[in-house]
């Protein structure tokens, strides 16, 4: 008790000394005459026009400021795309725009959007991404030393091949199949009786281009834009199996080295570039997408789409590499992600009987 009266002496002087004493100046790191802004498909896909949005809106809104150049294609990293998360934490990269598959090699709590068919429809995707699971995700990427800001879409994955239609997992036995970056997308294929080879994006069109193999998986957007059509990808199925959310994000020491003011324009940007991303990833496949059915038709394209039975069958024999990744990706973040994806579910059900009066 004694010693109290010292102690809130001292308290006092420390207060003042810190009142007083001139602040150090923070070292503040200059701005860099351009930043680096990684995507690993083309530009004219959704995901690069919502990303060329935000570097614009960033750089008119800054005053050129902040003035970002697009390297689409994975240039960046050599077209290796499961570095581009790496790079990015290191600096070698300023800012990105990334796929969840890519980034899983880092981050592999990103694989829940790549468990076979958890997903049903864009209600779902949305119940992740703006829930608890989006939110327990963007922590992961802080902890990482990147700061991330919004929440875009690359989309449901189709399958398409230059062989048959594909109705069942029997059509798919023998069929050579390029995957994406993490293993639970060997695990999902080798179930289904397929071979799958991994392959870098810019490999597979070459690939698929010498036919060295059968077929791919991507959403319509990037088949479309890609023009795999004329690589003689002549059979797409319509299974919605994964879905890929994309996020906007900037390296740590970047996004500190710019003044509060610029950091919120680079935020909100990035809130509404996103927003526009999506609804273009959507729409292409929606209103307009409609188009790109019957385009793909009159391109000589054969959509198959599952009835419930036939798609009930790929989920049945994928469900022991969804138990197996589930215990990889973590029980606690999978039950969460199960949870919203039922709830959304139920709600939607719901919404569907109340506006059927
Ligand atoms: O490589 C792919 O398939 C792509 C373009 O969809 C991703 O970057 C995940």
């Amino acid at each position: 008790m004694r010693n109290q009266g010292w102690r809130g002496l001292v308290g006092v002087a420390l207060a003042l000394a810190v009142i007083t004493l001139p602040a150090r100046p923070v070292a503040a790191q200059p701005y860099k005459a351009e930043y680096t802004l990684s995507i690993v498909p083309d530009a004219e896909t959704p995901w690069g026009k919502g990303t060329r949005l935000w570097a614009d809106m960033v750089r008119e809104r800054t005053r050129g400021r902040i003035n970002i150049r697009l390297h689409p294609n994975a240039t960046l990293m050599g077209g290796d795309q499961t570095r581009e998360f790496t790079a990015l934490r290191q600096g070698v990269i300023d800012m990105a725009v990334g796929s969840t598959i890519n980034w899983s090699s880092a981050i592999p709590e990103f694989n829940v959007f790549s468990l076979p068919f958890l997903l049903h429809g864009y209600r779902s995707v949305d119940a992740l991404t703006q829930g608890d699971v989006g939110r327990e995700l963007f922590r992961r990427v802080e902890e990482q030393g990147v700061v991330p800001l919004a929440w875009g879409e690359n989309g449901f994955r189709q399958l398409s091949n230059s062989r048959r239609a594909i109705r069942s997992p029997e059509d798919m036995r023998g069929l050579r199949i390029r995957v994406v970056g993490s293993l639970l997308f060997n695990d999902i294929f080798t179930a289904l009786g397929a071979v799958p080879t991994q392959m870098t994006w810019g490999e597979a069109i070459r690939a698929l281009r010498a036919r060295k193999i059968d077929g791919q998986e991507n959403p319509i957007t990037i088949f479309n834009n890609a023009r795999l059509d004329t690589v003689g990808q002549r059979y797409i199925t319509l299974w919605d199996y994964v879905a890929d959310p994309i996020l906007f994000v900037v390296n740590r020491q970047v996004w500190d080295s710019w003044s509060p003011h610029d950091r919120d324009i680079v935020r909100d940007a990035a809130m509404e570039a996103a927003r526009f991303e999506v609804t273009l990833a959507r729409e292409d496949l929606l209103s307009a997408g409609r188009g790109t059915w019957e385009e793909l038709d009159a391109r000589g394209v054969k959509v198959t789409r599952l009835t419930p039975e036939q798609r009930q069958r790929f989920i049945d024999a994928t469900r022991p590499v969804y138990m197996k990744w589930k215990t990889l990706v973590g029980r606690d973040l999978v039950e969460k992600a199960e949870a919203a994806v039922k709830d959304d579910t139920a709600s939607a059900r719901s919404v569907a009987i109340g506006t059927r009066k």
